[in-house]
């Protein structure tokens, strides 16, 4: 039986040093092995302002994905927008492909929309003026030619405002427009999208879209989601990198576990 495809998203890792990625790498050394394909879907990083200024963060974990690949498992990352700066030093070292945003990819027979998840968040208008920037293949390159020390700058000042915004922005304005979600669903002929960056996961399935939106990690908790032919589910990733799943993690996510505490982040 096909142990199914992982997808993963928002981890905003800061470092090698913190503790989700230790989780993030007992995982990929382990369960991640047994899977057909890893996608991450955007927002690994907190913030990467090129791989010239950020890779020696990350070292570990680039080689993490690498030992992943070695072994067989075919690992995929989207560009989130936090780390939307990633280039072609990263896909050497991770050795993962890099996706366009949004991808259509065949899961197990069924054509199935991949996005990091701002781009349904049309509401958003700030939001929706930096994606148009950074989306932007000139606009990228121009900002990777700025010194490094501009670039942080301006990553700890976008950052700042960002959470300075969302503190005054309506919660329903900064989640997923239905009608756009339905519309790009449309647009691609699929009835199936895939997502992160809202950082509230649930199934949201109706007569005429199934979206599934990926958990954020957060100190205490990570999860992944699994596609497998069985269908979709969610499984626990614990500090030591074991997956829990069923009923376990059933009874973990009715709980206080999946409140909408942490739009801060995203
Ligand atoms: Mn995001």
């Amino acid at each position: 039986m096909s142990a199914g495809t992982h997808f993963i998203a928002d981890l905003h890792l800061d470092n090698d040093c913190e503790p989700a990625a230790s989780r993030l790498a007992a995982y990929l050394a382990g369960p991640a092995r047994q899977a057909d394909a890893l996608y991450v879907l955007g927002d690994l990083f907190e913030v990467w302002i090129g791989d010239d200024g950020s890779i020696s963060n990350h070292r570990q974990t680039l080689q993490a994905f690498a030992d992943l690949a070695a072994a067989g498992v075919p690992a995929y990352f989207m560009r989130g927008n936090r780390d939307f700066a990633v280039g072609d030093e990263f896909q050497r070292l991770s050795r993962m492909s890099v996706l366009d945003d949004p991808s259509v990819i065949d899961l197990y027979g069924q054509a199935v929309l991949l996005t990091h998840g701002d781009l349904l968040c049309s509401d958003d208008l700030p939001q929706q003026r930096f994606r148009a920037c950074y989306t932007n293949p000139r606009w990228r390159a121009r900002m990777l030619k700025l010194p490094l020390w501009l670039r942080k700058l301006a990553a700890r000042i976008a950052r700042n405002r960002s959470t300075a915004g969302k503190t005054h922005k309506a919660t329903r304005m900064m989640d997923v427009n239905a009608d756009t979600a339905a519309a790009l669903a449309a647009r691609h002929g699929v009835s199936t999208i895939i997502h992160g960056h809202t950082h509230r996961p649930a199934d949201h399935v109706d007569a005429r879209l199934a979206r599934y939106v990926i958990a954020d990690w957060r100190p205490e908790q990570a999860e992944v989601l699994i596609v497998s032919p069985a269908g979709f589910q969610r499984q626990i990733i614990t500090k030591t990198g074991r997956l829990l799943g069923g009923d376990a993690l059933a009874a973990e996510t009715e709980g206080s576990a999946h409140t909408e505490s942490t739009a801060v982040r995203k």
